[in-house]
């Protein structure tokens, strides 16, 4: 008689969180217009050599479908989103990074910024999604390019991605300039940073 009070958690489902059946936009300042054609992905700083790659030359890589779950920090979740995409793994190839490069700084059209470090960026599970259930991914959720690492808050998952910066030391991004995480695990709640 006690199940309908005592409702198992949902094991997916991050301490602080609750689900959604929707999938919520969340933007902080403007939204850009950006037909694929137009879209350059930068990668630069301490790189042998940068590297700007066209809509076309991220069709010619390997194409991946994944489905991971979404947390966004003002503690929504979305579980099983469907993106399609090429994952990061398979893009880094196109560059050699330098021995010391311990960070990167993700950058957008738009100006909004956010960083992770390199071992974060480095997952199998990290896409730089065009495709969400089958369809073109939508301007408002971050068409034509977005960035999508499930296993932090959706902060990190940048929408309108315009390049990665490699860097030996950490810069933080605009929300983590502003008081948020600078890793941001939301199975560890790292919702605010400590320092004031
Ligand atoms: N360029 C850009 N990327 C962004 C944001 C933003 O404001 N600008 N918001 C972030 C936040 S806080 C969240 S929760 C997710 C939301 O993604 P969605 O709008 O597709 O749900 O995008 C992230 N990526
Ligand atoms: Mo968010």
């Amino acid at each position: 008689m006690f199940g309908a009070f005592f409702k198992p958690k949902n094991p997916r489902v991050p301490p602080g969180q609750i689900l959604t059946e929707k999938f919520p936009v969340l933007t902080y300042g403007p939204v850009p217009d950006l037909k694929p054609e137009e879209v350059r992905l930068e990668l630069t700083g301490l790189v042998e050599e940068s590297r700007v790659l066209g809509w076309s030359d991220l069709m010619a890589l390997p194409q991946t479908e994944q489905v991971a779950d979404f947390h966004c920090v003002t503690r929504w979740s979305r579980l099983d989103v469907r993106w399609g995409g090429v994952r990061v793994l398979d893009l880094m190839p196109l560059v050699r990074l330098s021995p010391e490069v311990q960070h990167v700084l993700v950058y957008c059209y738009g100006g909004y910024t956010t960083n992770l470090p390199l071992e974060d960026f480095l997952r199998p599970e990290n896409l730089l999604a065009h495709t969400l259930f089958d369809r073109p991914l939508p301007r408002e959720h971050g068409g034509p390019l977005r960035l999508v690492v499930p296993h932090l808050y959706a902060w990190k998952s940048a929408k309108w991605v315009r390049g990665f910066r490699f860097l030996a030391q950490e810069e933080l991004g605009f929300w983590e300039q502003n008081g948020y995480h600078r890793r941001g695990d939301p199975w560890k709640e790292e919702r605010f940073s400590e320092a004031g």
